[in-house]
């Protein structure tokens, strides 16, 4: 038996629906639709345009063909809202926008990071759900809250809810009750009525309702599955790991999270200070990871230099000289859109470097800095957690990038396996396979049969930890 199963899954910049087929032995995905998934900006405000995503989700939906089941992830941390009739308050804000410039830093006076870790265990972004409801201007006028994969659920299906792993990116939820925060809300003054019931990754959503059928051409009985709706949580169902290996992931895309999964969160002074969070996991699991800019510094590169010859520049990059210049990726001056080049010349001024001359040049400078930040926190999640890491999975699409696994497995001095490129969609309709009965029972066997069916690369760590070491101190010092 073989089910066919479509992921629609909202990347940072296409959205796709995948068609997933799942069966004994047989793990493959088909590309029906892809489409733009870029922020609007209109005036002084950075939006999704989440009406086109809806219709490219029904135009995908339509393209799919029978199915057994749907399921929606997306990036974490943005949300809709909607009045007591259940229609939007507008477009939802992308996390990137500067609405929330100071506004972490406001809150934590009256409610001290100590609290808000205790109980969320999550890392301190700007961004964060809880400090854009603080800024959000629609709040007084607002019933209910959806994180955006539950947003379109709710137009699928007529059903509110909030699936877990998302929810546990808010800052609202409390990681180790695995419900919402309502103490949290109420000092932070969002109305605790706003957060609709959590429900779990597996869980069924409901069925299609009749316009969305009659638009689709889809069964109307096609039930709409809850699945690790955060793209970090399915992308992490998808990590190829053996049953015993200890290996820690990077889910390398426009962000790079890199981190551990454990059985339950830490939520020591010490992860605290290391900036880990605890987010929710598929089955109950926590992953316990830190976000690093990711690729999302090359993208914007590639765009303000407006060429697509990413192969090229990563060829010449590879050649470049190593331990040039070298850059802080969490540096907050890199998180919205803009000119990078421009602002690795700035940080470059600032911490007394020499900026990097060529678009080959800036190409390694990135790659080579990441790397840097992948060693720094994988050895920091390794003493934290106290954990030992035998191998780094690398999945998602920065997993085809060859410089910068190998660079990764430099770094760490571990050896990395990259792959699979689609971990997020995989994730997705493997966790609906098993809601719809496929002998699959645990994540154990889920990564088998990913591994069973996809090839990874493998890259061994080359060249000297000390060269890497002496890297480390001069762009970050002693401090972490
Ligand atoms: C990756 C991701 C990260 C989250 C960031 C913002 O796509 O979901 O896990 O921290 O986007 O939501």
């Amino acid at each position: 038996m073989s089910l066919r199963l479509a992921a629609v899954d909202l990347g940072a910049s296409s959205g796709r629906v995948m068609v997933g087929c799942v069966g004994v032995d047989r793990l493959e995905l088909t590309q029906v639709h892809r489409f733009w998934n870029g922020p609007v900006r209109l005036r002084d405000t950075l939006h999704w345009d989440i009406l086109g995503l809806y219709r490219e989700t029904l135009a995908g939906l339509g393209k799919a063909g029978r199915l057994d089941g749907l399921g929606i992830d997306s990036w974490a941390v943005d949300y809709g809202l909607l009045d007591g009739e259940g229609k939007l308050l507008g477009n939802p804000v992308h996390y990137r926008d500067a609405r929330t410039d100071g506004v972490m830093e406001r809150v934590l006076r009256t409610v001290p990071a100590d609290d808000l870790y205790a109980v969320t265990g999550l890392q301190q972004l700007p961004f964060n759900t809880i400090y854009q409801l603080v800024a959000e201007r629609s709040l007084d006028r607002a019933e209910t809250l959806l994180m955006i994969p539950d947003l379109l659920a709710y137009w699928l299906t007529g059903r509110l809810g909030a699936e877990a792993t998302n929810a546990s990116t808010t800052q609202l939820y409390d990681v180790r009750a695995r419900g919402w925060s309502e103490t949290l809300a109420r000092r932070v003054g969002v109305p605790a009525g706003l957060l609709p019931e959590i429900r779990e990754a597996g869980q069924m959503i409901g069925p299609l309702l009749p316009e969305v059928a009659e638009e689709t051409g889809l069964d109307p009985a096609t039930p709409v599955i809850a699945v690790g709706s955060h793209d970090t949580a399915s992308s992490v169902v998808a990590v190829p790991a053996g049953a015993r290996e200890r290996f820690a992931y990077i889910s390398s895309g426009t962000w790079s999270l890199v981190g551990l999964e454990l059985a339950e969160p830490v939520l020591t002074a010490e992860a605290q200070q290391a900036n880990f969070t605890n987010e929710g996991g598929v089955d109950g699991r926590i992953r316990f990871l830190r976000n690093v800019m990711g690729l999302w510094i090359l993208q914007e590169c590639l765009r303000v230099w407006d060429t697509a010859d990413l192969p090229g520049l990563l060829g010449e990059a590879a050649a470049a000289p190593a331990f040039g210049v070298l850059i802080d990726p969490d540096d907050p001056s890199f998180l919205a859109p803009g000119n990078m080049p421009r602002r690795i010349e700035y940080f470059c001024a600032k911490s007394g470097q020499e900026a990097p001359k060529t678009k080959a040049a800036v190409v390694r400078c990135v790659l080579e800095s990441l790397a840097l930040a992948y060693r720094r926190t994988l050895r920091l999640a390794q003493t934290v957690a106290d954990r030992e890491i035998e191998v780094v999975h690398v999945i998602g699409g920065g997993s085809q990038n060859e410089l910068l696994c190998q660079l990764t497995a430099d770094a760490a001095g571990l050896p990395v396996l990259a792959g699979p490129v689609e971990a997020s969609a995989l994730g997705n309709v493997l966790v609906q396979a098993r809601a719809l009965g496929a002998p699959l029972p645990d994540l154990t066997a889920m990564r088998a049969l990913v591994r069973a069916t996809h090839e990874l690369r493998r890259y061994e760590p080359q060249g000297k930890s000390a060269d890497w070491d002496a890297a480390e101190s001069r762009v970050f010092g002693g401090s972490r």
